[in-house]
């Protein structure tokens, strides 16, 4: 499914708030995760086609809130969440995120499919770990998407994909690789919207 309109609904900092905020429409729900700075917001303006809709920064942790999205007029609803793993804010603060992010997935019967992100360029770290064991738990679908591809050459993509394979324990097919820049990988990015809208 191409994604032909995209609006913001709104933002919401807790978990109460997210259930007030999604009981107004019946759509199913997909949500971007991945470190912060990994390129969520990015990857969200890419597939919408919306270069400000879901504001993609310079500086990491930018985006501290569940941001909701409707998307081709409440046909699929989207989540942006917070990055996790930003060192600089303070714990705290990264802890409050954490709790967001997981009560998120524990409990949104609406949520149907994940995107993982993972930055091409690094080892995916402990809590990319930890984040593919929770969709594991909660038994939440899920696809690998390592962005940033426009930073490295064909071979080195290559063997990048083979190194994030390895470390999730996730097949190589199954890892689409991604590019905000170029828009590599959105075709796949789209036929994977088909099949939540086909398995609702
Ligand atoms: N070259 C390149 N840069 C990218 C890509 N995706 C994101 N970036 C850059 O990476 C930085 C972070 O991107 P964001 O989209 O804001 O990352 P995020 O995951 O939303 O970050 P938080 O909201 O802080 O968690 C920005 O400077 C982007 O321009 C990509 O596919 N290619
Ligand atoms: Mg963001």
């Amino acid at each position: 499914m191409k994604i032909v309109s995209a609006e913001f609904i709104t933002s919401v900092a807790t978990l109460s708030g997210y259930f007030e905020a999604s009981a107004v429409y019946d759509c199913p729900e997909i949500c971007v995760v991945g470190r912060s700075n990994v390129g969520k917001s990015t990857f969200i303006n890419c597939m919408t086609g919306r270069k400000k809709l879901a504001k993609a920064s310079v500086t990491p942790g930018r985006t501290r809130l569940i941001n909701l999205f409707d998307i081709n007029d409440k046909t699929l609803a989207l989540a942006d969440l917070p990055g996790y793993g930003y060192a600089a804010a303070p714990k705290h603060e990264r802890d409050k995120w954490a709790e967001l992010i997981e009560g998120y997935l524990r409990s949104s019967r609406k949520l149907k499919r994940v995107f993982a992100l993972v930055d091409i360029r690094h080892e995916p770290t402990a809590l990319d770990k930890q984040m593919l064991k929770y969709l594991y738990a909660y038994n939440i679908p899920f696809n690998v998407v390592v962005t940033k591809a426009d930073k490295l050459s064909r071979s080195q993509i290559s063997r990048a994909v083979g190194t994030v394979s390895t470390a999730l324990a996730v097949g190589r097919d199954d890892i689409i690789v991604f590019s905000g820049v170029s828009g590599l990988g959105k075709d796949k990015i789209e036929s994977v919207l088909d099949s939540v809208l086909a398995s609702d």
